[in-house]
């Protein structure tokens, strides 16, 4: 397996430039047209939307094959300081619409496909989403990488080619169903197999002497997916690394042997690697193959990473100078995921390229980036060293060093002895429950190293020591240059509580980079009619490049011919969303009702039953109200959308509830169009561009403190949604924005929150009577169960999980408050509008574009270089 990269890659092409191939909607046509016979395959005489679909994105990513390769070589040639965000998930939705958006060709192309009489729309909804993520952490990876190629950034993502992406969510019997979402099903037009870049990853296997004599080997094969930036010809790649059996770890020696079934054995489990995603958002899934996956990521793309380090060192040096490797490399770690990253650069600089651990351990640290974005315990990742040693022997003998220096130098620098920090060094090093000098495993206690004793004494006196495990949030920190959280009051817990001991060593490692999403993505191509007002207003689209000019928009937000026409853009979005639900759901839904959403993953510290039981208050408020009372009562139209992780029992009850309300609801006549209720299964990315910007108000309301960013957030103020919810991740940024008369704010605050759980369990909550009101309400039955096990949860006075630990009971008065108070802002229509556009003209901050400039300027020091 040598490193063909490395190679140098032959005299360039002499293509026509970018700007020689035509672009008029003729040429489009016919290009489609002779996709559509050559390389979709199918037959011209009936152009179906399939066949358009894939004829159409042939044609677009051979657009982008010219701007990519411009790219490309301009990289190659300049030699630019290099980014590389590495990350275990990518919530790319679907590329079609986004690119030709990009690239600025929706009007050509619009066009050219009404010449087959297709919709260009109805096209681009033929394409299945890339869904290879949970939730807001891959989704963010996606929304950086549209931001860098935008901003001409050198950066290049790496992933993993998963072959069944997040699964589908299907609700059936008022149940989630899990299905498997087979996304390369047909052939994915988008991406590019190199077949010249492929490297070796080695598991198992011995260590003698430092050189790691591998159990298995198999083949990382490169797939790469063009990223094109908007008003910029740079087009940046996501390389996703695939496992291919053929050409991997098939084992010619026992299928010569005559062991066939062995051979085809260990080819199967090769291709398992990158088989599928796992599927918990915040959640740590200890298993194995997810260890071997983040292995596979950090391994071939560090060795990618260094093989062009090298190439290009080569081409332009003349020879290889390793002191220079953080000066032209970067890498940025997506939370603890790719933490493997550090060690393997370690072992290809040392057993590899032949440096020392000294000069090895200082590139490493100048070169790695770590993202935390999450403080939920259960969150931190803590492999199994026993485990890790079997997959990865090599490694644990670096990180069993590492962890060895940075202990003595903890000590070192405090002058104190071991014993005197102990407690302080114990919390952070990287390998917990081993014993502080070996570094092992410790003797049991009591027991003598060397005292015979039988077997049985010693079980009895001793209670078994828990194993030892690596702490890869731990080793991220050590390892990496600069640490961030994704917004403020985040960061501030990170220093404060999560990462304190090492702040207090290593203050300046910590920043805070609060998340952005992509104004492309998520206003101006999801959103065409909120668009052109925009643009009407501002005289420009710049605000598509530039979003803080968004600003201009305040000045007018009084202005009736503007509140007008807002009005009218919000209406046709709620339009496209109520014909959405119908589809899906069969529910109709009154387009004057105030649309009220909540999009993001099923958990119990987002609050969704939070929700919900407002929902059950409300209802039953209205069935007791006299018809003149219901004359007053704002309608309503609640959506709810999220998957839950298919063994999170909770989770899985809370979105049964949230299916049974909506059926009880939907279907009383007393209560009619005043209340709606509506489950939206599946959701994605593509949904969230339907439900985004049909939306009058979001729900934010996760229990203070646990939500690191939220990102949908920031989505819904770009498109005028009002927000209601907690001061929580970057809720508490988005309401410093909009200012707090055009945010609903409620509950208990972070510093609250521990105060209220101690009293809990000291047995002093009180509940609110609408609080006890609602729970008996649900229980008795009118939503078909009594939900016993679900609303268990709030009951009882302590542990996780129970004595309501996400402080529903204690928030629900002053939510269902709030609630009013949103009602009351809405029956002011014209004060609605206002707040509206003032939402959308404070949203600037909320940019990718910003966020990245950020990491750009003050993590990974590289500037823009456009391809020419
Ligand atoms: C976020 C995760 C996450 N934080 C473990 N942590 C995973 C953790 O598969 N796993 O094991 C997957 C995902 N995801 C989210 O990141 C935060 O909850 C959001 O608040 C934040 O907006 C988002 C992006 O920073």
């Amino acid at each position: 397996g040598k490193a063909k990269a490395e190679e140098p890659l032959g005299v360039p092409l002499a293509l026509p430039s970018t700007t020689a191939i035509p672009k008029d909607s003729e040429s489009l046509a016919e290009n489609i047209g002779y996709h559509s016979k050559y390389t979709a395959g199918g037959l011209p005489l009936r152009f179906t939307l399939p066949q358009a679909y894939q004829a159409t994105a042939e044609s677009v990513s051979e657009r982008l094959l010219e701007r990519w390769d411009t790219t490309f070589n301009s990289f190659e040639t300049e030699n630019p300081k290099m980014a590389y965000y590495l990350s275990m998930e990518y919530l790319h939705g679907r590329t079609l619409s986004n690119a030709v958006n990009n690239i600025g060709l929706q009007g050509e192309y619009k066009d050219a496909l009404l010449k087959f009489g297709h919709k260009l729309e109805e096209v681009e909804s033929e394409e299945k989403d890339a869904g290879l993520g949970n939730g807001g952490l891959g989704r963010l990876a996606s929304c950086f990488l549209d931001s860098c190629a935008t901003l001409d950034l050198p950066v290049w993502g790496y992933g993993l080619r998963y072959k069944y992406g997040l699964f589908k969510q299907r609700i059936e019997g008022g149940l989630q169903h899990e299905v498997a979402e087979d996304w390369l099903d047909l052939s994915n037009p988008w991406e590019i197999r190199r077949d010249l870049v492929k490297y070796p990853v080695k598991f198992s296997g011995t260590v003698e002497n430092g050189e790691w004599i591998p159990g298995d080997v198999i083949e990382a094969t490169a797939y790469d997916l063009p990223i094109p930036g908007y008003g910029t010809t740079n087009t940046i790649s996501l390389r996703l690394w695939n496992v291919e059996a053929e050409s991997s770890r098939f084992d010619l020696k026992s299928f010569n042997d005559g062991s066939h079934l062995v051979a085809h054995k260990s080819q199967i489990k090769a291709e398992d690697l990158c088989s599928v995603l796992y599927p918990g958002d915040d959640t740590d899934e200890g298993k194995e193959l997810r260890l071997r996956q983040q292995y596979f990521l950090c391994s071939a793309s560090m060795q990618d990473i260094v093989a062009t380090f090298k190439r290009r060192q080569l081409a332009q040096v003349g020879r290889i100078n390793w002191q220079s490797f953080p000066e032209k490399v970067s890498v940025q770690m997506n939370d603890t995921h790719p933490a493997l990253s550090a060690p393997e650069l370690m072992r290809i600089l040392m057993d590899v390229e032949g440096l020392d651990w000294k000069s090895a351990w200082k590139i490493v640290q100048k070169t790695c980036n770590y993202t935390n974005h999450t403080i939920l315990p259960e969150a931190l990742e803590a492999w199994n060293l026993d485990a890790m040693e079997s997959l990865l022997p090599r490694h644990v003998e670096i990180i069993t060093r590492m962890d060895k220096e940075f202990r003595s130098s903890v000590r070192r620098a405090s002058g104190e002895s071991a014993e005197d920090h102990s407690a302080r060094v114990e919390n952070m090093a990287i390998l917990k429950n081993v014993d502080p000098v070996t570094l092992r495993k410790p003797e049991p206690k009591g027991v003598k190293v060397g005292a015979k004793l039988s077997a049985a004494a010693v079980v009895e006196e001793e209670e078994p020591l828990p194993d030892p495990v690596v702490r890869m949030a731990n080793m991220s920190v050590i390892s990496a240059a600069r640490v961030n959280g994704v917004a403020a009051i985040h960061t501030e817990i990170v220093k404060a509580e999560t990462f304190n001991d090492f702040y207090k060593m290593w203050p300046e490692k910590f920043q805070n980079k609060t998340n952005g999403v992509t104004p492309r993505r998520w206003l101006a191509w999801c959103n065409p009619a909120l668009s052109a007002v925009i643009t009407k207003w501002l005289g420009t689209e710049a605000w598509i490049q530039d979003l803080t000019l968004l600003k201009g928009l305040e000045k007018h937000a009084q202005d009736p011919e503007l509140m007008r026409e807002w009005r009218e853009a919000k209406m046709e979005m709620k339009v496209r969303l109520a014909q959405y639900v119908k589809e899906k759901t069969g529910y109709v839904v009154p387009l004057s009702s105030m649309f009220d959403t909540q999009i993001k993953r099923i958990h119990e510290y987002k609050r969704q039953l939070l929700n919900i039981m407002a929902v059950a208050y409300r209802y039953k408020q209205i069935k007791q109200m006299s018809p003149s009372e219901r004359k007053e009562v704002v309608p309503k139209v609640v959506m709810i959308g999220g998957k839950a992780f298919a063994t999170y029992v909770q989770a899985k009850r809370i979105v049964q509830l949230i299916v049974a309300v909506a059926k009880t609801v939907n279907n009383d006549k007393e209560v009619g169009d005043l209340l709606k209720v509506v489950f939206i299964p599946n959701y994605n990315v593509s949904v969230a561009e339907v439900l985004i910007p049909g939306t009058d108000l979001c729900q934010q309301i996760s229990t203070a403190g646990m939500e690191a960013s939220g990102t949908s957030n920031m989505k819904f103020m770009m498109n005028g949604a009002l927000t209601i919810g907690t001061l929580d991740g970057a809720n508490v940024e988005i309401r410093e924005e909009a200012g707090e008369e055009h945010f609903f704010l409620f509950g208990a605050t972070e510093p609250e929150i521990p105060g209220i759980r101690a009293d809990r369990a000291a047995g002093k909550f009180v509940p609110h009577p609408k609080f006890s009101e609602t729970m008996d309400y649900i229980k008795s039955g009118v939503f078909g169960e009594s939900f016993q096990e679900l609303l268990g949860s709030l009951e009882g006075n302590e542990g996780f999980g129970r004595g309501d630990y996400f402080c529903v009971g204690h928030d629900f008065a002053s939510y269902v408050d709030e609630l009013d108070a949103v009602d009351e802002h809405w029956r002011d229509q014209d004060k609605w509008v206002t707040s509206s556009i003032i939402n959308t003209a404070k949203s600037g901050k909320f940019s990718s574009d910003r966020t990245i400039d950020q990491y750009a300027k003050e993590i990974w020091g590289v500037k823009p270089n456009s391809a020419k």
